[in-house]
């Protein structure tokens, strides 16, 4: 992909925008450490990434009162579905660089988002769309079996519905 065709959409219960790489370099950035849990038990340890807060790219969005919950969309077709709370978090970023290097793209490049809170699969790769919803909406893996929010301490894998 090359990044002058990359870009990241914003709908659905939020003034629409479209920001471009160069829109998402200029954003302030920031260095953070944070561990990552799979749900297939495995964790990796004390990642060193650099990005974007989540809370300082809100900043550019003008929400809707009514948005309660997102989805995120990705190149590629994948999708998950975070409730608002769980994505505002203030630890919570958008990354393009793994340890000083640009983010591979195995690894979500050029960009993803990182929630160290819940499971990796809320932490979409090689995303591009953000849909701001005002109710919870399922994305790939919560249709197919895994809990809706995936907190790793409360060990939230798989769905009971
Ligand atoms: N777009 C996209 N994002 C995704 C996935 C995916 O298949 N597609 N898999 C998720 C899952 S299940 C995990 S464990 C992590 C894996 O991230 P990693 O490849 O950097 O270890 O990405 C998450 N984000
Ligand atoms: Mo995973």
């Amino acid at each position: 992909m090359h990044l002058a065709d990359w870009n990241l959409k914003v709908w659905g219960l939020a003034a629409a925008r479209t920001f471009t790489w160069d829109d998402i370099m200029a954003m302030p950035q920031s260095q953070f450490t944070a561990d990552f849990h799979c749900v297939t038990t495995w964790s990796k340890l004390d990642v060193q990434w650099t990005g974007i807060k989540v809370t300082d790219f809100m900043q550019q969005l003008e929400l809707d009162p009514q948005a309660q919950h997102l989805m995120q969309h990705c190149y590629g077709g994948y999708t998950t579905n975070i409730a608002l709370d769980d994505f505002l978090r203030e630890e919570n970023f958008f990354a393009h660089t793994l340890f000083g290097e640009p983010l591979p793209a195995e690894h979500g490049g050029p960009l993803r988002l990182v929630v160290p809170h819940l499971y990796a699969w809320k932490s979409a790769k090689w995303i591009n769309g953000l849909e701001f919803l005002a109710q919870m909406d399922l994305g790939f893996w919560e249709r197919n079996g895994y809990h809706h929010r995936g907190d790793p301490w409360a060990s939230e894998r798989y769905s009971v519905l």
